[in-house]
């Protein structure tokens, strides 16, 4: 998709871009509404793509398209980019410009045009990898020597401030860090990394992503209701996040919230789901890489359950998956829609695509799309 991208750029401004730059999206194994409570995650990069081909400019002004959106070229000018005015899709490249210019990074304007093949909407992250590509590429053409972590922050305060969504770092640090072949085993406190070894197809498995089209958004408030109920319950229980609760000292904190019933379970969501990254990472590391098949599926029931932000479609699937010889499943990412992931042995992958394809046939949802995942590369130049 590089060259169509750099091409397009050509067409539209009329020379050859200074160079071309991707970021993926992502899937999270493992470790989900973790990130805002200073917890553990575990995503891994996907194929899919926003490709960004990018020129600087001196003159203040920045310059947007993007081949997946109806319209030209929007223009705007650095000085008049503020916070939470923007509703489109050019809210996120322009809000990577806004933050790196509020910390005090000396970007002057750009040309850019981009398009992605992330799914929009589906939980995949088509918004992180929409900031990254940006910031990746302004760090490049004007010699920030931003680290990947930071351009990661950076992006995050761009989707929180300047387009209004109050997510967490996973998604960004995902598109940024991940590598190929490999799980991100994520500390957001500290950002602190391990990159772990996720081959199944050596081992004769597969991992399905099943996009149930139902579309989801982070601007929305049951997210950010979520998120301050979270908050509320570290407070309730003198934490600074209540990834300082222990697991072994699960049952007495949930004593302390005695019939706060909506505080007990976020709180037992968030500490458990903590304790079945950690589970994950060192069951894959020991090589029992089946065995984290009930993990998944107890995550799942946390979110449904405790955490309340499935859906009968992502339910479905993984009701589905499970009863047609899946290893394990559930949602992933934010919830209330997006996507499922599904753990199978290769021999069953065609059984459980179509086992789930019937059955919301059956119970007249939208045909889902399944496609196989394979840990991807991390943001970078292309050329
Ligand atoms: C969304 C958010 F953007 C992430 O920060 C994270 O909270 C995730 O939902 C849930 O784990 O993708």
């Amino acid at each position: 998709m590089g060259q169509q991208v750099r091409d397009g750029f050509v067409e539209l401004y009329g020379t050859a871009p200074e160079g071309v730059w991707s970021a993926p999206g992502r899937v999270n194994l493992i470790g989900e509404h973790t990130d805002y409570n200073d917890g553990f995650v575990m995503p891994f990069a996907l194929p899919h793509t926003a490709v960004a081909a990018v020129s600087k400019r001196t003159d203040g002004v920045l310059r947007l398209h993007s081949a997946d959106v109806e319209g030209g070229v929007v223009e705007l000018r650095l000085d008049d980019l503020v916070p939470g005015t923007d509703r489109r899709w050019t809210a996120y490249p322009a809000g990577v410009v806004w933050a790196l210019r509020e910390a005090g990074h000396p970007v002057t304007g750009a040309d850019v045009h981009l398009a992605s093949t992330v799914p929009a909407g589906a939980g995949l992250s088509s918004s992180a990898a929409l900031e990254v590509v940006i910031a990746l590429a302004l760090n490049d053409l004007y010699e920030l020597g931003l680290q990947r972590w930071q351009l990661a922050r950076l992006c995050q305060r761009a989707e929180n401030v300047y387009v209004g969504a109050p997510t967490g770092i996973m998604d960004q640090t995902a598109s940024a860090c991940c590598e190929q072949g490999h799980a991100l085993f994520l500390d957001t406190r500290d950002l602190s990394q391990k990159q772990i070894p996720f081959d199944l197809a050596a081992e004769g498995m597969r991992l399905l992503v099943v996009d149930t089209r139902v579309k989801h958004s982070h601007s929305e408030g049951e997210y950010g209701k979520r998120r301050a109920g979270c908050e509320r319950g570290a407070a309730l229980l003198g934490v600074d996040a209540l990834r300082d609760v222990p697991y072994d000292g699960l049952d007495a904190a949930l004593q302390r919230l005695g019939d706060d019933e909506e505080a007990v379970r976020l709180v037992r969501h968030v500490v458990t789901e903590d304790e079945r990254v950690e589970r994950v990472v060192a069951l894959l590391q020991a090589g029992e890489t089946r065995a984290i098949g009930p993990v998944l599926v107890a995550g799942h029931a946390s979110l449904r359950d405790d955490f309340r932000i499935s859906c009968p479609e992502l339910d479905l699937v993984v009701d589905t998956a499970l009863a047609a010889g899946a290893l394990g499943a559930r949602m992933t990412g934010g919830g209330f829609g997006g996507s499922a992931i599904v753990l199978a042995e290769e021999s069953d992958v065609d059984t459980i695509t179509k086992a789930v394809v019937e059955a919301f046939a059956a119970a007249d949802f939208t045909t889902p799309r399944v496609f196989e995942a394979v840990p991807a590369a991390g943001a970078r130049r292309l050329s």
